[in-house]
């Protein structure tokens, strides 16, 4: 019996607290309005943005489903959806792509005015929420929300991807793989032949190794205080790797004594810590180094650093998904990965039922996990 202009109960994951764990309930999914689809989410990785929302340090209204990195199957789209179809295989997009707005318009922007991070609201567009748990509404998040059997977004916010794909492998190209890699390829364009740094070996910054690697960088130094993510930071292409605890001195001057005292062409942040930001920005070239931000910083957190460093010549970046506009992009990645451009496979280090995404979450902060994937 089709579900399409029905309301759906499913089980989803509700985050009514910060530090408490998610709480599986049944909640009220309702049809998509018109220029909405609503999906069955068949797959969901958990990032460390989640996380960051959990831990209090990015401040979201409550409750919320979180989740933003998915791969699912359409149920069914309102009025006027003409991108999609029922039983399309697709891609939320934490980053939508209207395709009408400046950034949509320039090609060098991808943050659509449409998107839902820079100033959290937690609701559809039209500033209505689609879920309901006991009573109460729930808040989307970042377009997305993707801890929950089903989900409804806007048509922006939504892309078809190869129906061949594994969706519990091409999930992390919602988020974290994307995110890693197109930092590197996209927004620091890192050229043939340079040294790059990265900052943070998780998920992110993996992925950054990988797009590093796919510029054809022939140094690319992984920084992590957690030496067990070392063999697989040099698996993906990290020709060494420091751990700043083992010395006395701060890790921008080891990664100048590494490098002759010239500095890094490149580095990346994927931690999202201010104090990294400053030190990765340190660390690269003075004249012609860039720095790249992807850790997603805590909320109403500040920066004081030496504007020497920006003086001299360097260049400090953004990027948020990686600079991809997702619509174009994303089915291209899924393509790629399907033609064996880049591996999946070594960032899920565990694939779990939905129901054990509180242990996902542990497995994370323990650092025991790189990605786990959830699936239904
Ligand atoms: N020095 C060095 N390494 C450190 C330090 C430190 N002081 N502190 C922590 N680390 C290491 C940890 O050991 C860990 O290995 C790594 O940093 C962080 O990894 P994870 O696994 O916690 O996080 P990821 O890889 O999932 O990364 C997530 C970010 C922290 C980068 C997060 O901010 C993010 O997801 N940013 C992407 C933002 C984005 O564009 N999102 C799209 C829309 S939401
Ligand atoms: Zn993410």
């Amino acid at each position: 019996m089709s579900t399409a202009g029905k309301v759906i109960k499913c089980k989803a994951a509700v985050a009514w607290e910060i530090q408490k764990p998610l709480v599986i309930e049944q909640i009220e999914v309702a049809p998509p309005k018109d220029h909405e689809v609503r999906i069955k989410i068949l797959a969901t990785g958990i990032c460390g943005t989640d996380n960051h929302v959990l831990s209090g340090t990015f401040a979201v209204p409550l409750p919320m489903i979180l989740g933003h990195e998915a791969a699912g199957v359409v149920e069914s789209v309102g009025e006027g959806v003409t991108c999609v179809k029922p039983g399309d295989h697709v891609i939320p997009l934490a980053v939508p792509q209207c395709g009408n707005c400046s950034p949509c318009q320039n090609s060098r922007g991808n943050l659509c005015t449409q998107n839902d991070i820079t100033r959290v609201r937690g609701l559809m567009p039209d500033g209505t929420s689609r879920f309901t748990c006991k009573g109460k509404a729930l808040h989307h998040f970042v377009s997305t929300s993707t801890f929950t059997e089903y989900t409804v977004v806007h048509e922006n916010a939504v892309v078809k991807i190869d129906a061949a794909a594994p969706l519990e492998k091409v999930c992390l190209i919602g988020c974290g793989f994307s995110t890693g890699y197109g930092a590197a390829l996209q927004t620091a364009q890192v050229e043939h032949g340079s040294t790059c740094a990265v900052f943070g070996l998780g998920g992110v910054g993996l992925s950054a190794v990988m797009g590093c690697k796919a510029a054809g960088a022939s140094r690319i130094i992984g920084v992590d205080i957690n030496k067990s993510k070392f063999a697989k930071a040099k698996e993906l292409g990290a020709t060494e790797c420091v751990n700043p605890l083992d010395y006395k001195k701060p890790i921008n001057e080891v990664l100048f004594d590494m490098t002759d005292g010239e500095g890094v062409d490149y580095s990346f942040e994927a931690i999202g810590r201010t104090d990294t930001m400053i030190a990765a920005l340190a660390s690269c070239h003075e004249n012609f180094g860039t720095s790249v931000i992807m850790g997603v910083p805590p909320s109403a957190s500040k920066i004081c650093f030496d504007p020497m460093l920006l003086f001299t010549g360097r260049t400090w970046k953004g990027s948020v998904l990686g600079g991809w506009k997702c619509k174009d992009s994303f089915p291209k990645l899924v393509s790629d990965f399907m033609g064996k451009k880049f591996v999946l496979n070594p960032l899920i280090t565990q694939t779990l039922p939905f129901e054990k995404i509180n242990e996902g979450f542990e497995l994370l902060r323990s650092g025991k996990s790189i990605r786990t994937v959830l699936t239904f």
